[in-house]
C-alpha cells in the first residue's frame, strides 16, 4: 500500500517537473539595442502557449500568465518561468557599463557607436551594443576597433564617474537584501531568500523593479540572470543582454549545459578550456558523461569542481564581503628606476588607483601589500596589518611609504605595486584612530576631494604627489 502509494507520488512529482521544463522553456527573450527600437526574438516561441506559468511585464510589473505581450501595457519583455517565484540567487549585471555612463550624461551619443578606451595601450576598455553590432569589442586593439567601425567615438575613460555609478548601483541592490556580493565595478551576486515577506513580493518582482529604479535614478541598463545558484545565475545574466532577464532552475541546467563549449563555465579560462581540449573535452556533456573519480584523477580539486558546475550544481554561497581576496595596482616602468622620490611618485598614483577601486566597490582592507620587481626580475612583497581596515588613499600611502623607504637602498627596480588585502565592508573601515589624532582630519579632507573628482573629474584636484606628469603606462 506504502508502496503503491511512494510510485504515484513520484510518478505525479515527474510529471510536474516534465511540465515545468516544458514551461520552463517559453520565457521569452528580448534584446534592446543601446536606444534604438531594434527588437529580436532570439528563442522560437511554441506554437501552444501553457497555461498558468507565472510571469509578468517587466515594464508595467502586471501580472501575465498566459500571454506572450503584456495585457496592460503592451510590452512584448514579458518573463515567464515555471519557477519564477520561487528562484531566490541572482546576478546582476551592467550593460556595456562605462560607455552606457558617458552615453548617460552626453545625449548626443545616444545613437552613436561609442568606444571607451585609449592610452598607450590602445586598448578597449568596453564598447556599446551599436558599437559591438560592428564586431568592436573589450579588449581589442583600437587601431583593430577603428577599422571595423570607423565612425565610432571614441572616449577616454573616467573612472571617478563610474566608480560613482558603480557604487550608486549597488546601493540601490543594498536596499533589497543585505546579501550583495559584487564581483567587480558593474556586476554582483545577490540573495534575495527570504525577502518575499519584508518586499511582499516575489525576488523576481523586487529584481524587475530595482532594474527599473536603476535606468531611473542611474540612468543606465542592467541584465539580470535569477537561478537558485550563483554558477547559472551568472551565466543566465549573460545571455540576454542588453536589458536582459533571464531564468534558469537548476533542474534544467544538465539539458541547458549539455550542448555547450567547456568555456562556457565560469571560471574556465583558456588554458584549462585547452587542456580539456586536449583531451578530448569540448562539451559540457562530455564532463557530464565522465566519472567524478577520473576527473579529480586527471585534474585535481578542479575536476571535482567541474563534475559538479557541469550539472549545474554549484553550494557556494553570495557572501557580501567573499568575492574579492585583494585590490592592487601595479605599474611596470619604461626605464628602471633606484630613487626613492621618483619610486613613491608612483607610489602614490598607484594608490589612488587601489583607493578608487575599494571605494567603488564599499570594500577596504586590513593588510597593505607593497610590491617591487627589481631590474633582474626578483619579486619582493613587504606587507604591513593595520590596526582597522581602510580604503583611503592618504592612509595605504602613509603605510607603504616606511615599506618602500627599506627597499630603496639604490636598486634598481622595473616594477611597483601596491595593494590591500584580508577585504571587508566599507561600513568597518578608517573609524579614527587614538594613535593618530590627525587621521580623522584627513580622511575628511580625502572624502571631501573625492565628491569634488566625481563632480569635476580625476584631474580637477590633485592631491601633493600626484602632481606629477602621467605617463602613459600608468592609464
Ligand atoms: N572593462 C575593461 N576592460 C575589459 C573588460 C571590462 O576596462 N577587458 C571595464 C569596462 C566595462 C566594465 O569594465 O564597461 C564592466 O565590464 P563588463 O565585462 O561587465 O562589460 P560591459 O559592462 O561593458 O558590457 P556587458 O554588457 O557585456 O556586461
Ligand atoms: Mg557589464
Amino acid at each position: 500500500m506504502l508502496d503503491k502509494a511512494k510510485s504515484l507520488i513520484l510518478r505525479l512529482c515527474s510529471s510536474i517537473r516534465t511540465l515545468l521544463t516544458k514551461h520552463n522553456a517559453c520565457h521569452l527573450r528580448v534584446h534592446d539595442l543601446d536606444s534604438t527600437t531594434v527588437k529580436r526574438q532570439t528563442e522560437p516561441m511554441p506554437s501552444a502557449e501553457p497555461d498558468h506559468i507565472p510571469g509578468f511585464c517587466r515594464d508595467c510589473l502586471c501580472e501575465v500568465t498566459e500571454a506572450a505581450r503584456c495585457p496592460s501595457c503592451h510590452s512584448p519583455r514579458v518573463i515567464r518561468h515555471g519557477r519564477l517565484h520561487d528562484l531566490s540567487i541572482a546576478h546582476l549585471d551592467c550593460d556595456a557599463f562605462y560607455a552606457a555612463v558617458e552615453k548617460r550624461d552626453n545625449p548626443d551619443l545616444k545613437d552613436q557607436p561609442v568606444i571607451i578606451g585609449g592610452g598607450r595601450r590602445g586598448v578597449v576598455s568596453t564598447a556599446c551594443y551599436i558599437a559591438r553590432i560592428h564586431g568592436v569589442g573589450s579588449a581589442m586593439p583600437m587601431f583593430k576597433a577603428l577599422k571595423k567601425c570607423p565612425h565610432a567615438v571614441v572616449i577616454r575613460p573616467n573612472m571617478d564617474k563610474y566608480a560613482t555609478a558603480g557604487r550608486e548601483v549597488r546601493q540601490l541592490m543594498r536596499e533589497l537584501t543585505p546579501l550583495v556580493e559584487p564581483l567587480s565595478i558593474d556586476e554582483a551576486f545577490m540573495d534575495l531568500t527570504g525577502t518575499e515577506r519584508l518586499h511582499r513580493q516575489s525576488p523576481a518582482r523586487s529584481l524587475a523593479r530595482l532594474i527599473k529604479r536603476i535606468e531611473a535614478e542611474v540612468g543606465v541598463t542592467a541584465s539580470i540572470g535569477l537561478s537558485d545558484n550563483k554558477f547559472l545565475a551568472k551565466l543566465c545574466s549573460d545571455l540576454d543582454k542588453p536589458r536582459g532577464f533571464s531564468v534558469l532552475a537548476s533542474d534544467e541546467a544538465y539539458d541547458f549545459l549539455a550542448p555547450r563549449s567547456v568555456g562556457f563555465i565560469w571560471g574556465v579560462g583558456k588554458a584549462l578550456k585547452g587542456k580539456l581540449e586536449r583531451d578530448g573535452i569540448r562539451t559540457i556533456g562530455q564532463l557530464q558523461k565522465a566519472e567524478k573519480a577520473d576527473l579529480m584523477a586527471r585534474y585535481g580539486s578542479i575536476g571535482a569542481r567541474l563534475y559538479h558546475l557541469s550539472r549545474g550544481e554549484d553550494a557556494r554561497t553570495v557572501s557580501p564581503h567573499g568575492a574579492a581576496k585583494s585590490i592592487s595596482a601595479e605599474t611596470t616602468f619604461s626605464k628602471d628606476i633606484r630613487d626613492l622620490a621618483h619610486l613613491e611618485r608612483k607610489l602614490w598614483r598607484l594608490t589612488e588607483k587601489v583607493s578608487r577601486r575599494s571605494k567603488a566597490a564599499g570594500l577596504a582592507g586590513e593588510t597593505v601589500v607593497l610590491k617591487l620587481k627589481t631590474a633582474d626580475f626578483k619579486i619582493r612583497t613587504r606587507n604591513h596589518k593595520l590596526d582597522q581596515p581602510t580604503q583611503l588613499a592618504d592612509r595605504i600611502f602613509r603605510t607603504a611609504k616606511p615599506l618602500l623607504e627599506r627597499e630603496a637602498d639604490g636598486t634598481p627596480y622595473r616594477l611597483i605595486g601596491v595593494g590591500i588585502s584580508q577585504l571587508c565592508s566599507d561600513h568597518l573601515a578608517d573609524q579614527g584612530s587614538l594613535l593618530d589624532m590627525d587621521a580623522g582630519r584627513r580622511a575628511d579632507a580625502e572624502h571631501a576631494m573625492d565628491k569634488l573628482r566625481e563632480k569635476f573629474g580625476v584631474t580637477a584636484i590633485e592631491k601633493g604627489l600626484g602632481f606629477e606628469p602621467r605617463q602613459p603606462q600608468d592609464d
